[in-house]
């Protein structure tokens, strides 16, 4: 009888966690991390150190430009505001790009790239960023909510990688929600991967306009998970060239991954590169704190989950990019080590990535430094 109630007491306290959990963005830490750990031990066991000791950055889009690493994150700052669950406390004004000649070389900061003050259309938030290269010029795609504070995604052009990008008038037509991710296939074509849930707003476009008294958080949590988007870039890439379309993320069986799967559902950080003609489609499981990846044929999907790619990382967001450089695989991601684990004021870090025979990518746990 006495071993019932500690299982009745138990599961009830798991329940009560997994709650907390779900709901509270405002948690400095995730639960992992702050159940064992305090002070300097918390970040002991790093596998990586900052990048970018100066400035707090977070969300690092990483592309080949020139023959360099550029970053492109987004730039955090402690603007006061109050942690709440819709990300108000991420209340960045502009973009650093960084560059450098050799992963674990000199890290060059280019300075400010665009300000929300030149960005005619602005509200607040200049959240993750991404960039992609054609017809001689470097395309910026960056989340901001506008004058209603509605989040839309916009464009910055510029002749160099590292910019200063000039902002066009409007954000691009028909855009919505957050984390821009640009990629260009073998044939030209480039398209652009987005959404992000609860403060990222997508539960809010469910029926193709701004619902603004909709969930604040997320779908039913026993039907299909909410999808991440795809829309084919124009070729002047500042426009959709189609309606953005869902993308179906599939678990083993083939069957569309639940909303209430929150260890594999899609929350945020979309990114998708490309790996012995595989596209591989990862992104952040949010209140779970995981990097996970899904694979298919064609740039659209559907994708079927594969597994882990980043164990949590101290802090509550996590976000990364893939990218192929000098014949080696990295995975950009950050944590919060530089501010001893404020979820708003994080780094940028780096660390190898590696794929077994059958192009699995092996799990990466960011604290297992001896
Ligand atoms: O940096 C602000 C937001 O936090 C990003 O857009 C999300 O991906 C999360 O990292």
């Amino acid at each position: 009888m006495k071993e019932i109630s500690y299982l009745l007491f138990a599961t009830a306290l798991i329940f009560t966690c997994c709650e907390s959990k779900a709901l509270n963005r405002t948690a400095g830490l995730n639960p992992v991390d702050s159940a064992k750990i305090s002070g300097p031990d918390l970040f002991k066991g790093a596998i990586s150190e900052p990048l970018i000791p100066g400035i707090f950055t977070a969300d690092p889009s990483v592309h080949v430009f020139e023959g360099k690493l550029f970053i492109y994150p987004s730039h955090d700052i402690d603007a006061g505001t109050t942690e709440n669950d819709n990300g108000d406390h991420f209340a960045m004004k502009d973009y650093h790009v960084f560059s450098m000649d050799e992963v674990g070389g000199v890290v060059k900061d280019h300075g400010i790239a665009l300000d929300v003050q030149d960005i005619p259309w602005a509200g607040r938030q200049l959240w993750a960023p991404d960039v992609a290269f054609r017809n001689g010029k470097y395309y910026l795609y960056f989340p901001l909510k506008d004058k209603n504070d509605i989040f839309r995604i916009g464009v910055a052009i510029s002749d160099k990688p590292q910019g200063p990008f000039k902002a066009q008038p409007e954000p691009i037509k028909g855009s919505f929600s957050i984390d821009p991710a640009a990629f260009t296939d073998n044939d030209g074509s480039s398209y652009l991967y987005f959404g992000g849930i609860w403060g990222g707003q997508l539960q809010q476009w469910e029926n193709g306009e701004f619902n603004a008294k909709g969930s604040k958080f997320e779908g039913p949590q026993d039907q299909p998970a909410l999808a991440p988007k795809i829309a084919k870039l124009k070729p002047n890439m500042l426009q959709f060239a189609e309606v953005p379309k869902d993308i179906i993320i599939l678990d083993e069986n083939g069957k569309i991954i639940q909303g209430g799967d929150h260890d594999k559902r899609f929350f945020e950080a979309a990114w998708v590169h490309k790996y012995k003609d595989k596209y591989y489609f990862s992104y952040s499981t949010g209140d779970t704190h995981l990097i996970c990846y899904a694979t298919g044929s064609s740039p659209y999907g559907p994708f079927t989950y594969q597994g882990i790619i980043l164990n949590p990382v101290v802090g509550w967001t996590t976000h990364h990019s893939i990218v192929e450089f000098k014949e080696k695989w990295y995975l950009f991601y950050h944590d919060t080590q530089l501010s001893n684990g404020k979820t708003h004021l994080r780094n940028v870090k780096v660390t190898e990535l590696k794929y077994d025979n059958e192009g699995k990518i092996i799990t990466i746990d960011p604290y297992s430094s001896k």
